[in-house]
């Protein structure tokens, strides 16, 4: 990356934005530019601790604004752009499901379309989703050659928008690389998402605080990593002179129910006394198991993950405990 790199993050006010925007921070030649959509109250808790940095700046549009993105792009000229803004709640997918088309698919292709207007020579990350891979036969892996058996209208727009980005790539010459992320989770996980749902359970009925768990299915299987680890391979593939997609996971899988089970041995509690199946939770179609072979990964950007399934459930039962 050249001197004084101008990076826009979209996505920045998320999980993975937030950690993305702190670990570009660390390297005193990039300027980062969060984009964040007007709200009536502003969510910036998870960026609240580097919002005074100078090479730090908020700027508003929406991903589903075209002209907001080419003002932005025509303004800021960015050397990179990373876009991680979606409607990205696999639920919300069917219930808003052309919302999730605009923000999750043809987003990404408002960015493409910017770039391509105004600033050409920028390089794009993609956040493409394990989501994709869908249906698959059990016990299989998937690496970028798996094919795609999208299960939901949210993988549905995921998948749109990583064929167009591979179409722009080809037919526009933009450097885009996409990352095909498996879940990757932290303290900093959105609260309806499972893993941080059973983090904070566990830890608010070990004080009392709560009583019971409601829960979809616990027999679905998710190669779950941490959301720190999965930011760094983000970077790295950044730093590639041509651009190309890589599958990001840890290779190891395990239930929902291992999590739970996990979590509440944790705080010293019995699961199956307070977890209850409520059909709330359980999706129209179910994505049953998913697993990562991030071989590509490991030889082209010597990236590997650092935080085992054990390591990442106590992490984020102690921040539940913690913030108690
Ligand atoms: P989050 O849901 O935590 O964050 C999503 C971000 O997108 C938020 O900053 C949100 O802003 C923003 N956003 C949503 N709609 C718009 C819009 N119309 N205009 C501008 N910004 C918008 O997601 P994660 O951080 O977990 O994920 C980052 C990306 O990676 C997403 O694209 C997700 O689909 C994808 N992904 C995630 C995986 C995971 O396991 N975490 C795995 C694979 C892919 P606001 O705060 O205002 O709502
Ligand atoms: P996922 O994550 O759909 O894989 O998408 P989520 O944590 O929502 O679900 C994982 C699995 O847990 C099952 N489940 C429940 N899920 C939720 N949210 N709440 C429940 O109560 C519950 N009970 C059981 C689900 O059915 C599912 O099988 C995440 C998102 O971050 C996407 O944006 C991303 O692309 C993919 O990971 C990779």
């Amino acid at each position: 990356m050249t001197q004084s790199a101008r990076v826009l993050v979209t996505g920045v006010t998320g999980q993975d934005g937030s950690f993305l925007a702190e670990k570009l921070l660390a390297d005193h030649n990039i300027s980062v530019y969060g984009l964040v959509r007007r709200s009536s109250n502003p969510n910036y808790s998870r960026i609240q601790h580097i919002l005074e940095y100078e090479r730090f700046q908020l700027v508003e549009g929406d991903i589903t604004d075209l002209s907001s993105l080419i003002q932005i792009c025509s303004d800021i000229k960015p050397d990179l752009i990373y876009n991680l803004a979606s409607q990205s709640f696999v639920p919300t997918s069917w219930t808003q499901p052309l919302f999730t088309a605009q923000a999750t698919g043809i987003g990404a292709v408002n960015v493409f379309e910017a770039v391509r207007i105004a600033c050409p020579t920028c390089k794009i990350y993609q956040a493409s989703s394990s989501e994709m891979f869908g249906l698959q036969p059990e016990n299989a892996i998937q690496n970028e050659d798996t094919s795609f058996y999208p299960r939901s209208p949210y993988a549905c727009a995921k998948v749109f928008a990583h064929q167009m980005a591979i179409n722009y790539r080809e037919s526009h010459n933009l450097f885009i690389s996409c990352g095909i992320l498996f879940n990757h989770e932290s303290e900093r996980r959105g609260q309806q998402f499972v893993t941080r749902k059973i983090a904070r359970a566990a830890a608010r009925i070990s004080k009392g605080l709560q009583s019971t768990l409601s829960l979809g299915r616990l027999d679905t299987y998710r190669d779950w990593g941490f959301a720190g680890d999965y930011v760094d391979a983000m970077i790295l593939m950044m730093r590639l002179n041509t651009p190309e997609d890589f599958v990001i996971a840890t290779g190891s899988k395990h239930s929902v129910q291992d999590f739970v089970d996990y979590s509440f041995r944790m705080v010293g509690l019995d699961w199956k006394e307070f977890v209850v199946q409520d059909p709330r939770f359980m999706r129209p179609a179910e994505v049953p198991s998913l697993c990562g072979d991030a071989s590509r990964a490991r030889e082209r950007l010597g990236w590997t993950p650092t935080v085992s399934f054990e390591s990442l459930v106590e992490r984020m039962v102690e921040s539940e405990l913690n913030s108690i």
